[in-house]
């Protein structure tokens, strides 16, 4: 059965990663069907944290969902022969099974090589076709009746694909060549069954359910080549097309884990209570243990509900995931991309990246570094300016860290920087409170 991947946004926060888990387990025991969790890039400090005290195993890393070969491929059973067979075993098998085309694997199911109904007859054509040693005709067939397959089997021109390779190269391969059927292996030449041009017609793109984000940006890439069933979000509705009618469930909450919650608790599904403890964190994660004005009523009646249920304090819960992350051991690289998310404005670019801490005073004495780095970053991805939030969780504020040939647009947006950064008293949204004002700057800028 092929799997339905649910999978978070780019640069996984604990809400991303609480959520596709979560929702996972919802769809699993309500649905039909085989579903993943999944992750689109490594997991950081704090979801490594909450998983491991809650006892959850990290979901698969998803970097690429775009097709592949192993998705045009049947999940039919394999069907083979060994390179020790006779060309007599070999003739009554493919008559039996009725097949043109045949892998020969070792007792490990190991691709050794390919046998067409068309080479074994012109074995037989090439001895006997020229009709002039008829009388030797007994001791011809004889001899080639009595050669094993390892004899006859080709092992050498041949097309065959890896189960990874994207199904787009495969199919600019099997243009222009003339095999009916491919054999396809997997990375230990493992035999995994035969494509041909026909599989090519029959999209069979990878399913996915989007959670914590609906932008293609930050989604996993390939993610246009796939089909994507759900997503379920709460952030701003970004740019991503279906083909087909999905269940989009998008609310301005605080977390998406507060979704999540919401559907097992709505339609009485049972969940354990770890994964109460794991959505929990997704909201106290998301929300900055309710400081940030993104919390809602929702998100607050939610959390209550999974605290009573988890057994966990929401307060002390939430200041051990906070206290995990040691930003004071992050390069700055690490520190303004970990959680950086690019934006689009006509034809510009910029990028507001966010970390969040306890301890404002360190990162500040880095500042100047911060600043340096995130030039660099600007120069290398073309963006015309980006931010570094740097949110003071307990006080309630960010210092907002700019760089970039632009950054005179964020002074516009929230007056000047001395030094390259400026405090923000009561702003700690990058959604809300940041990125909306960059954008009504930008708008009216291109009014004049
Ligand atoms: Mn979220």
């Amino acid at each position: 059965m092929k799997p339905v991947y649910v999978i978070g946004h780019k640069n996984p926060d604990v809400d991303s990663i609480a959520a596709a888990i979560a929702y996972k387990v919802y769809k699993q025991s309500s649905a039909e069907g085989l579903y993943i969790a999944a992750a689109a890039g490594e997991l950081n400090e704090e979801s490594r944290f909450v998983l491991e005290k809650l006892e959850f195993e990290a979901p698969a890393i998803v970097k690429n969902v775009g097709t592949t070969v192993d998705d045009l491929l049947d999940m039919d059973e394999i069907v083979y022969v060994t390179a020790d067979m006779t060309v007599v075993e070999l003739s009554n098998f493919m008559q039996k099974h009725r097949l043109r085309t045949l892998p020969v694997l070792n007792d490990k199911h190991k691709f050794l090589g390919l046998l067409t109904i068309g080479d074994l007859a012109m074995i037989f054509m090439e001895r006997l076709g020229r009709g002039q040693d008829v009388e030797n005709s007994p001791e011809i067939l004889r001899d080639i009746l009595s050669k094993k397959v390892a004899d006859i089997m080709k092992t050498r021109d041949l097309v065959l694909f890896e189960s990874h390779e994207a199904a787009e190269d495969a199919r600019k391969q099997m243009l222009s060549s003339r095999f009916r059927n491919y054999p396809v292996v997997d990375e230990d030449n493992r035999y995994l069954g035969m494509i041909s041009r026909y599989d090519l017609l029959q999209m069979k793109r990878k399913k996915v359910i989007l959670v914590d984000h609906n932008e293609k940006k930050q989604a996993v890439d390939g993610v246009d080549e796939a089909e994507i069933l759900e997503i379920i979000d709460h952030h701003r509705v970004g740019d991503l097309q279906t083909i087909m009618p999905i269940y989009f469930h998008n609310e301005p909450v605080g977390s998406t884990c507060t979704l999540v919650a919401e559907t097992f608790l709505n339609n009485s599904v049972y969940f354990s209570p770890n994964l109460a403890g794991l959505m929990l964190s997704g909201i106290l994660s998301d929300t900055m243990i309710f400081k940030s004005p993104t919390t809602t009523a929702k998100d607050r009646r939610i959390a209550d509900e999974l605290e009573r249920i988890s057994g966990l304090a929401s307060l002390e819960w939430g200041k051990a995931i906070y206290s995990t992350s040691h930003l004071e051991l992050h390069s700055e690289e690490e520190l303004i991309t970990e959680d950086l998310k690019e934006y689009v404005s006509g034809d510009e670019i910029f990028a507001v990246a966010q970390v969040e801490t306890v301890d404002l005073g360190r990162i500040r004495q880095r500042k100047d570094k911060l600043v340096q780095a995130m030039e660099a970053v600007c120069r290398r991805h073309k963006y015309a300016f980006m931010c570094l939030m740097v949110t003071d969780i307990l006080e309630a504020a960010t210092e907002l860290i700019v760089a970039g040939d632009k950054s005179n647009l964020v002074e516009q947006a929230f007056g000047p920087t001395g030094e390259g950064s400026i405090y923000l008293h009561g702003v700690m949204s990058r959604k809300k409170q940041v990125v909306p004002v960059i954008y009504e700057v930008l708008r009216k800028q291109k009014m004049m």
